[in-house]
């Protein structure tokens, strides 16, 4: 069945500062490359580039893994971002083509302004293989990816970053696909509600089922859904365009599953791409497969008359 036609706004956040690799500045433009703009106009969608984010977004632009305690331009960084993405999320779904996950500080805290202002709450759903919830005295490496979920839940610890106008509730956060975490995030994300679903319980339970519980409880809240898509989530295999591989990740059919069921949901009103480095692709095969996965959440499908059994 043909998606409702959306209006759906691109908009590049060319960011590395927050990873250990460069190469996330171009994940943007590979996206582009891939087709993403196509892929989503041949399913009806009408699609606008807003472009990247410019150069002039105060704070880390260049490769600088900023020293954990002189983090002054990231916060004015992550306000800047924060005010383009409540800004593209006014009308349809925006696409936030990243850069590495730091990009997550300033987009779902955007987007959490923007359901506020809907009245809705945000639920987030984190496919990645990390948890990403260290805080600015937890991470052992420094480097930024690993902490948007613990500032947008407006977790203590970030006093250099602009504090988080609307956090987002933490059993409003589902995971799915974690399986590399460290001693200190463990010891605290265990004591939220966020809903981990590590990939030992995938290959115990299968991905639909916890991804299905999740999306119920969107429903019965009528929330706002902001999925962040970490490019790890996905097994190396098959996406090797990242800086922190982690084998063992989602497989083709598992990630495709997942795009299909939010599709079905009728419920995401935003979307990250994070961590795709082009610079440790292969020809290009990442940047494709990740623009035939976001095909499949806006509605592309393989088979037109599904055979299921009723
Ligand atoms: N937990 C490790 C760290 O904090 O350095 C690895 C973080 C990787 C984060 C990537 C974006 O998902
Ligand atoms: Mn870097
Ligand atoms: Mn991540
Ligand atoms: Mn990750």
């Amino acid at each position: 069945a043909a998606a409702a036609p959306l209006d759906i706004t691109l908009v590049g956040v060319p960011v590395d500062c927050g990873s250990a690799y460069r190469g996330c500045l171009m994940g943007p433009d590979a996206l582009r490359v891939a087709g993403l703009a196509e892929s989503l106009s041949e399913l009806g969608h009408r699609v606008s580039d807003a472009g990247n984010l410019a150069p002039d977004l105060p704070g880390p632009r260049e490769h600088t893994n900023p020293a954990i305690h002189d983090l002054g331009p990231s916060a004015g960084w992550v306000s800047a971002l924060s005010d383009a993405a409540f800004a593209a999320s006014a009308d349809g779904p925006p696409i936030f083509l990243g850069g590495d996950h730091l990009m997550s500080a300033g987009t779902v805290s955007g987007v959490a302004r923007r359901a506020g202002k809907r009245g809705r709450p945000l639920f987030v759903l984190w496919l990645d293989a990390h948890t990403d919830f260290h805080d600015l005295n937890s991470t052992r490496s420094g480097n930024l990816h690993g902490t948007p979920v613990a500032y947008f839940t407006g977790r203590a610890g970030f006093e250099a970053f602009p504090p988080m106008p609307a956090p987002v509730a933490e059993e409003r956060v589902a995971m799915l696909g974690i399986r590399s975490v460290d001693a200190e995030e463990a010891a605290r994300i265990g004591g939220t509600a966020i809903a981990v679903t590590d990939m030992r319980a995938i290959d115990e339970v299968g991905i639909a089922r916890p991804l299905r519980a999740f999306l119920d409880r969107v429903a019965a809240e009528d929330g706002d859904l902001h999925v962040s898509f970490d490019v790890d989530f996905l097994d190396p295999d098959i996406a090797p365009a990242v800086g922190t591989t982690v084998p063992g990740g989602a497989t083709f059919r598992e990630a495709h599953l997942v795009m299909e069921m939010l599709h079905d949901s009728g419920r995401v009103t935003s979307l990250d791409i994070a961590e795709l480095n082009p610079f440790l692709d292969d020809r290009g095969r990442t940047a494709r497969l990740v623009v035939d996965l976001v095909a499949s959440l806006f509605g592309k499908r393989v088979m037109d008359r599904p055979t299921r059994a009723a």
